[in-house]
């Protein structure tokens, strides 16, 4: 049967009188039965990938690439006068992640189907993945943000596991996605769930009553750390999903007939950060009940488990009071005690090792760290300060454990989904094997005299751009100019990734350009993120910036010079639009804070420059690309370390010390900005930043505002700047996940 018989079939009528939403669901089934028509990756061993977060964007458009008929569907609506992208944008948006540590679990499905390896992921079936974003009043509310539909990618299967939580027994039911690989491979996603869930409970915003687990366990994906509220309902999410995955495990295994005792040859487990580190007492618990015995469970354990760590920030490592872990498990605390027990015989002169310290909190990175074979970073310098600074005594231990794995992103996604154009350029340039193998594309190296590819690169880049003005324009309604230089910075919202150095950055250009002073070229600042609801500084940098989009946009003479755009509701569908079309890269971290970053790799990939700190893999990408392809500018991680080591960083000296910092800073709470914003919001910020600053923006605004501008001037020099871009495309190979993916198989896992 062809494509369009089998969608025809499937609409019960011809596809140029079907709407985008009947052609969404055909695909969607089209989709599924191409997939089922794949084998499921098998080996002697396999890989459950456990995570809290899988960031995993909507499916049709990735799909269709994998399974190498994006094209011939494209072409078969376009016939029809229907459009692909279209129907696309009739696909719900999962959610289901904060960030990068969700997107990166993503992204190595991905790999790992590619790879033809044989790993499944594991997670939660949030009923309502983060909140959306909506701005009121230049100010951030959170809105629930319903994904699951009838037609959605999820298959409801009827695999249910009993959880015990205290008195309180429920029913797990298991939802898998086909995570289909590109030309290869088919693994699954399995997202646990309970029939019991009420969505009612959800009434003013995304509040709800957080006391009936059997009702609320799933209904939502906490937003990052910041948020302090419902702790207790986190345990009982982080519970319910290692059980799950403990207990499918062991299924798996007694119906290939394996014997538990050799689970370490047959079974890997990569814990993504600590949010699934109860996975270690859990299936210790049930191998004791399989008639193993404690030490021999353990050490089984030991064997099977390997610990990812995303953060060196000491307030987003995860602690737990026993008190609470007695209430969500108390069948798990003699084992935690156990495990707990062997670490004070072993190391009894050395406290900082214990998992449960002296307030009876328990360090769920430490029972890791203990109860794991393999300790890794995300970045070259994040692995570095791990082993050196942040677990140096864990280090002295366990050198043998501690590895680094550079984060990926899966080029499927961030580059031939979306862009296309540039994709179709690279394979016109070096054939296909990019494809397979990204580091081919290190072949483009060939071209980086050739002023026609040159100017073809920058003919993308323009076409881009006015691709995203025109969604702009649709979305935000601002509009802004392709002609100007786009320096976009999208993430999350936080202090230590200093999106308010750039919003300081913005007054200082304001002023400059007020004084008659204006820059090389007009730029258009984009800025896309969401603030955890509970993180009130970061929700005052939002109220910044959209009061600076106002007044900025809406001054005749600034406006000609400098726009500002912050999108709403920022996440992967937009992020496909905007990455595409970025000149500059926006990368500021405080040098030591950002783990790695993989927005960072997205945007190198699309033809980029960085503009950025020499902090995660910013350090990576200037070593492969070279000094002069970069923009670097700011404190070396070291010195910042030794800066929070002595106390040494007072930002009120730098704010009366610098007549241009105290300008920018003091104009935060100008008439001008008063007048649009909320005066208290705007003066907490500005005290922070005077008299708190800790993620040390005013050490490095002067030096940033100096290099963007050697770099928007640099941007004139077009010959220059296209040679940039293509030696930035051309070196990132490296940074795709089947690299990542292949070294963490070679080096932890083992599944061949
Ligand atoms: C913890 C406790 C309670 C509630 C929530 C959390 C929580 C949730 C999400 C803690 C951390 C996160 C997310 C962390 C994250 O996204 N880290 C990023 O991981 C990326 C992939 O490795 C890195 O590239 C980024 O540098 C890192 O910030």
């Amino acid at each position: 049967m062809t494509l369009e018989e089998s969608l025809t079939g499937k609409l019960g009528k011809n596809i140029a009188s079907a709407s985008d939403a009947e052609l969404y669901r055909a695909l969607l089934a089209y989709v599924k039965e191409k997939t089922n028509e794949r084998p499921l990756t098998t080996g002697n061993k396999k890989l459950y990938y456990i995570s809290a977060e899988f960031l995993i964007g909507r499916q049709l458009g990735k799909n269709l690439i994998n399974l190498g008929i994006y094209k011939e569907v494209n072409e078969l609506l376009e016939k029809n006068g229907k459009s692909l992208a279209k129907v696309a944008d009739e696909e719900m948006e999962p959610s289901l992640g904060n960030g990068g540590l969700g997107r990166l679990a993503a992204c190595f499905l991905d790999s790992i189907a590619t790879l033809d390896l044989n790993g499944d992921g594991v997670g939660l079936r949030y009923h309502f993945g983060l909140f959306k974003q909506e701005f009121r009043n230049h100010k951030q509310y959170e809105v629930p943000d319903r994904w699951l539909s009838e037609d959605c990618c999820l298959t409801k299967t009827d695999v249910c596991f009993p959880v015990t939580f205290g008195k309180t027994t429920v029913m797990s039911r298991m939802y898998d996605l086909d995570v289909v690989g590109f030309k290869k491979g088919h693994t699954k996603l399995h997202l646990f769930d309970l029939d019991t869930i009420d969505e009612n409970l959800v009434k003013e915003g995304i509040s709800f009553d957080k006391t009936q687990i059997e009702k609320n366990l799933t209904l939502f994906l906490y937003p990052d750390d910041s948020d302090k509220d419902g702790q207790l309902l986190r345990i009982y999410q982080q519970y319910f999903m290692v059980s799950n995955a403990a207990q499918l495990i062991i299924k798996e295994q007694k119906e290939l007939g394996h014997d538990l005792r050799r689970m370490a040859d047959h079974v890997a487990i990569q814990i993504n950060d600590t949010h699934p580190s109860l996975v270690i007492p859990e299936l210790i618990r049930l191998l004791i009940k399989e008639g193993i015995s404690f030490r021999d469970a353990a050490g089984i354990v030991t064997g099977v488990c390997a610990y990812t760590n995303h953060t060196i920030l000491a307030e987003a490592l995860e602690k737990w009071p026993m008190s609470y872990l007695n209430k969500v498990v108390p069948h798990l605390m003699p084992i935690i005690g156990g495990l707990d027990f062997g670490v004070v015989c072993a190391y009894h002169d050395n406290h900082n090792l214990n998992i449960i310290d002296g307030e009876g909190k328990v360090h769920m990175a430490r029972l890791d760290m203990h109860y794991s074979h393999s300790v890794n970073g995300v970045a070259a310098l994040h692995t570095k300060i791990l082993k050196h600074q942040e677990l140096r005594p864990f280090f002295e231990n366990y050198a043998e454990k501690f590895n680094n794995k550079t984060n990926g992103i899966t080029f499927r996604r961030w580059l031939m989904l979306c862009n296309p154009e540039l994709a179709g350029m690279i394979t016109d340039l070096i054939g296909e094997d990019w494809m397979y193998n990204a580091a081919e594309l290190e072949r483009l190296m060939y071209f980086h005299n050739d002023e026609g590819v040159l100017r073809h690169l920058d003919e993308i880049k323009r076409h881009k751009k006015e691709e995203a003005a025109l969604f702009i324009k649709e979305k935000e309604g601002v509009d802004i100019d392709p002609e100007s230089v786009f320096c976009i910075h999208v993430k999350r919202m936080h202090e230590y990734k200093r999106q308010q150095m750039n919003a300081l950055n913005i007054i200082y250009e304001y002023m400059n350009i007020k004084n008659g002073n204006y820059p090389a070229r007009p730029i258009t600042v984009i800025f896309g993120g969401k603030a955890a609801p509970a993180y009130y500084m970061a929700k005052n940098v939002i109220h910044l910036i959209l009061c600076l989009q106002q007044l900025i946009n809406n001054d005749p003479v600034v406006s000609r010079y400098l726009k500002v755009v912050m999108l709403q509701n920022y996440n992967i569908s937009k992020a496909e639009v905007v990455i595409p079309a970025a000149d500059i890269s926006e990368q500021i971290s405080l040098a030591s804070k950002e783990a790695s970053g993989t927005g960072n790799m997205k945007f190198m990939l699309n033809g980029a420059v960085t503009l950025g700190t020499n902090d995660g893999a910013n350090v990576e990408i200037r070593d492969l690309v070279g000094i002069e392809n970069i923009y670097t500018f700011g404190k070396s991680s070291d010195e910042v370390i030794n800066l929070y080591n002595t106390n040494g960083y007072h930002a009120i000296d730098f704010y009366n010390r610098s007549e241009s910092i105290r300008s920018c800073v003091d104009f935060i709470t100008s008439d001008e900005l008063r007048r649009i914003g909320d005066d208290s919001m705007l003066r907490d910020l500005q005290d922070n930043l005077k008299n708190k600053d800790w993620f040390m923006t005013l050490l490095d605004l002067e030096h940033y505002s100096s290099v963007k501008e050697t770099a928007v001037f640099d941007y004139q020099n077009r010959a220059k700047w296209t040679r940039m871009m293509l030696v930035n495309v051309a070196r990132s190979g490296f940074f795709s996940s089947d690299r990542t993916i292949t070294e963490y198989d070679r080096d932890i896992w083992h599944l061949r």
